[in-house]
């Protein structure tokens, strides 16, 4: 049976409400292909499924060793699978196909990485009381949520499902609707290399729906979420109905900070690739450039020569960046660009719409705003598209002060060439990762990710995912 979307104990079903959602290309506006919209009833056939795994053994009858195999296995098929998988993720997200190629790169490292961590999770021996010998180990919280959007489908799907089954959890996931091929895709390549039944299943849909019947089900033992900051109220809530544990992945507005001593030269394709990749559609996007004054005209004059050579084109085109995902991500990002205008921000440069751009698609022109006032909503809010705000600062308390001053705490870039300088202000960032004279550093697969504050709590990524997908116990043995 051809892929519906929902994958349960290895087999693809329909939904059983009979509906299914149109999946439209951002950049003709078009659908190209459905999926099925799951209900209750899937959900619950998905998470019995997973539980059955983990009970019969079928899954949890594996040792990690094994897990481990089977999760580097994949990282080889999906290397091999690349130039159909790149095709699919930038048809389904609208991104440039290099964009695309690079998540696939990065999707099969995640296998890679949690295929060989699989069985290096371990406990700890305790100093404790004489004649007591005590010792914990790392368990499999048993079945596990997750939750992913749709700006990063390919890699979020091994990033999230990796370490959990690397763990020994058996998973039910719902990707988004608005963008799912290249998880379902993968998700199928896992059965025909010989994941059991039950250990990974996927439910397709909407979040009111599907998600919400996924992230209260009463047979789940922990959720994972990468979203938006209201659905992320709803999936705490729904866990502390259950009491169950989650890890919450809610994006950010983070600042890149740049010292008069700053080597703009080197800075300058970061700075500005930082929110063009993907359109700004990255929940590490660096949305706000934040400039020493004394160095302002020079390096704002550098920053929009470049921004006004950004291209815009379909994923074909292959240019800086693609249209965004959907009508409402466009009308979303226009109305902050129309805000913007309204408070009389001046607009200091746009990027370029390629000729021949199709009529339909959700095309949006890149644009850099400054001086935005401290106030403005540009400043804290998180636009999730091609826009950045600049904003002065006058010296390195103001500048700590400035980047920590929005609700959110995911990322933050320093540049300057005084190493004193950059711990000095690195170690004051309240957000969970922090760059020096570089910015996001090639996915950091092997780094710790995730937010303070309003961006989160948790960690995905690296080897403290291990952690997030599994518990402690601790055994205490008397021997004398
Ligand atoms: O997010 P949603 P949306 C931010 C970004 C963006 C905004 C809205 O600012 O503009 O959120 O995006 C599922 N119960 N980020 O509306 O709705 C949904 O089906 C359970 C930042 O797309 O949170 C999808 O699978 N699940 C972020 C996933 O949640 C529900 C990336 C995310 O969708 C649900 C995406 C519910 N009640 C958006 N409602 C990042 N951190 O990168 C929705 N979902």
């Amino acid at each position: 049976m051809a892929r519906t979307g929902i994958l349960i104990d290895n087999r693809w079903r329909t939904s059983e409400s009979g509906r299914t959602i149109d999946v439209l290309a951002p950049a003709t506006g078009r659908p190209f292909t459905q999926i099925a919209a799951a209900v209750d009833a899937d959900v619950d056939a998905a998470v019995k499924a997973a539980r059955q795994a983990v009970e019969s053994g079928a899954w949890s009858r594996l040792n990690a060793a094994e897990r481990g195999r089977l999760l580097l296995k994949m990282a080889i098929v999906v290397a091999d699978h690349a130039e159909e998988l790149a095709a699919l993720e930038a048809q389904d997200t609208g991104k440039p196909i290099r964009q695309a190629r690079n998540d696939i790169v990065a999707a099969a490292r995640y296998f890679e990485f949690y295929g060989g961590a699989a069985d290096k999770a371990h406990g700890d021996t305790i100093p404790f009381l004489n004649g007591h010998f005590a010792t914990t180990e790392r368990v499999p919280h048993g079945v596990t949520a997750h939750i992913i959007p749709w700006n990063y489908p390919a890699q979020m799907f091994p990033r999230s499902v990796g370490p959990a089954l690397a763990m020994g959890n058996a998973v039910v996931m719902k990707p988004a609707e608005d963008a799912c091929q290249t998880p379902l895709r993968m998700a199928e390549l896992m059965v025909e290399n010989g994941f059991p039944e039950g250990a990974i299943n996927m439910v397709t849909g909407y979040g009111h729906e599907a998600g919400a019947a996924l992230s209260g089900h009463p047979g789940i033992d922990f959720i994972s979420f990468i979203g938006s900051n209201e659905t992320g109220v709803q999936i705490q809530t729904a866990a502390a109905r259950n009491h169950i544990g989650c890890t919450l992945e809610l994006g950010g507005k983070s600042a890149q900070i740049v010292f008069a001593d700053a080597d703009i030269e080197a800075a300058l394709p970061v700075l500005v690739n930082a929110i063009v990749q993907h359109a700004g559609q990255t929940c590490s996007a660096g949305s706000r450039l934040l400039v020493e004054r004394s160095a302002y005209d020079r390096v704002v004059g550098r920053v929009a020569e470049r921004f006004a050579q950004v291209r815009v084109g379909t994923p074909e085109m292959d240019l800086d960046l693609g249209p965004l995902v959907s009508a409402k991500q466009r009308d979303r990002v226009t109305g902050y660009c129309g805000g913007a205008d309204a408070d009389g921000i001046p607009l200091i440069a746009e990027g370029q719409m390629a000729d021949g751009l199709p009529a339909g698609g959700f095309f949006v022109r890149p644009r850099l705003y400054g001086p935005v006032p401290r106030g403005n909503r540009l400043a804290s809010e998180e636009v999730f598209g091609p826009v950045m705000a600049v904003l002065p600062f006058e010296d390195e308390a103001d500048a700590i002060r400035l980047a920590n001053g929005t609700p959110y705490g995911l990322v933050a870039g320093i540049w300057t060439q005084d190493g004193g300088r950059a711990l000095r202000v690195g170690r004051k960032m309240q957000v969970g990762q922090v760059f020096v004279n570089c910015y996001g550093a090639g996915g950091g697969i092997e780094l710790p990710f995730g937010g303070m504050k309003k961006s989160g709590h948790g960690r995905e990524k690296g080897f403290d995912a291990l952690k997030e997908f599994s518990a402690v116990r601790t055994l205490v043995i008397r021997h004398d």
